[in-house]
């Protein structure tokens, strides 16, 4: 199989899991890296042997000779350099979070359909391995047909010292991380029409929410709480486990600390370990995050060979951004929010 070249946009902290994971994938390079901070640019471009490094993006993509950019950037960046991608006609995937605002993302889907590219947004969370083997659970039927749900991902893990950004946004944990676990609900029970949350600051020291409490009302009739914050200081701190509880006609799982997955059916109880691998790379408490990096890379690689759309495409996150912008929403007036009124 010949190599499929790729280019990778914002030399930061997340990127090095980024830049892993391509390394790990045989037949996949990056041949070229761009960060408009010459010092990110040396970092990454030593440690992972790529000649080809730039300060501008445009130039990049003037140069060519890749066939997909990664996107790595913080969320200001995104819009216009989706488009950018799209003017040259190279498919492209995009960290989360989409956009700064859904009218952004909508224009950023366009963009990519109108110049005939895939677009992948890298909502890496619903590729965990216990968030997959739950998926597998509900699948096989083994609870039943779901009622009920709850995603939950309570922490008061200092994220700010490796993310300062996070500290600065009028929006922080809905934005960055209940994207995440509000794609989880999407991917275990389906697209919801109607969203409810309650949002606190705790941290005097942050801009934006640290908790937010959300219902979503899902199309097919369950109802899941989406809980998230940063201001829970537990005996054992669980940072980055994401916990599950599912209820369904035929019995339960719940997905809890140490990645123990107990799942109570008609015939009794069985409990799992469904732990992440620890890559090489890879290092704890963070290597559940790093594995899915992997894992949604390895999906893009085959997506973009096979020409279907990927699962987390900008189409399909479209749908998971809906959410954010309902929560916020939500919070705010103090009402439910009808989400699709927000995709019109
Ligand atoms: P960061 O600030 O550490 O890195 C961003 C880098 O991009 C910086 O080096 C900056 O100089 C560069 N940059 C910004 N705009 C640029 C532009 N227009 N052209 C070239 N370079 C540019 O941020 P981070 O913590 O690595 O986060 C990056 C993105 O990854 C964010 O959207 C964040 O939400 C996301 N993220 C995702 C996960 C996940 O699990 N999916 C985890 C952490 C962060
Ligand atoms: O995934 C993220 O965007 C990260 C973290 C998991 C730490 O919230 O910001």
């Amino acid at each position: 199989m010949a190599t499929i070249k790729g280019a990778l946009i914002g030399c930061g902290f997340f990127a090095i899991n980024q830049m892993h994971g391509w390394r790990d994938l045989p037949d996949v390079e990056i041949v070229a890296i761009c960060d408009r901070d010459p010092e990110r640019l040396r970092v990454v471009g030593d440690q992972f042997a790529v000649a080809r490094r730039y300060a501008s993006s445009e130039a990049m993509f003037a140069d060519g000779g890749f066939d997909f950019v990664d996107i790595a950037t913080t969320v200001g960046s995104h819009r216009p350099l989706v488009e950018l991608a799209a003017l040259h006609k190279v498919p492209a995937i995009c960290q989360k979070p989409f956009a700064l605002t859904l009218e952004d993302a909508k224009a950023m889907v366009a963009a990519a359909d109108r110049a005939g590219i895939a677009l992948m947004i890298h909502e890496n969370f619903r590729w965990q391995t216990p968030i997959l083997a739950v998926k597998a659970v509900i699948d096989r039927s083994e609870i039943g047909t779901p009622f009920w749900g709850r995603v939950s991902f309570r922490s008061g893990f200092d994220v700010f010292s490796g993310q300062p950004y996070l500290a600065k946004g009028k929006r922080f944990i809905i934005e960055d991380l209940g994207i995440h676990s509000l794609d989880i609900a999407r991917f275990l029970f389906g697209d919801a029409g109607r969203m409810t949350a309650r949002t606190r600051r705790i941290n005097p020291e942050i801009a934006g929410e640290d908790v937010a409490t959300m219902m979503l009302d899902h199309n097919n009739g369950i109802t899941s709480i989406v809980d998230v914050s940063y201001a829970t200081r537990l005996s054992e701190e669980p940072f980055p486990q994401t916990l599950i509880e599912v209820d369904g006609t035929r019995g339960t799982l719940r997905l809890g600390l140490d990645y123990k997955l107990a799942v109570h059916g008609p015939a009794g109880t069985v409990e799992r370990d469904v732990s992440p691998t620890l890559l090489p790379w890879a290092s704890r408490p963070w290597h559940n995050i790093q594995e899915s990096v992997a894992l949604i890379q390895r999906h893009w690689i085959e997506r973009l060979g096979s020409g279907r759309e990927p699962d987390t495409s900008g189409r399909d996150n479209l749908q998971t951004f809906a959410l954010v912008e309902a929560a916020y929403l939500s919070a705010e007036r103090g009402e439910t929010i009808v989400v699709g009124d927000l995709l019109r």
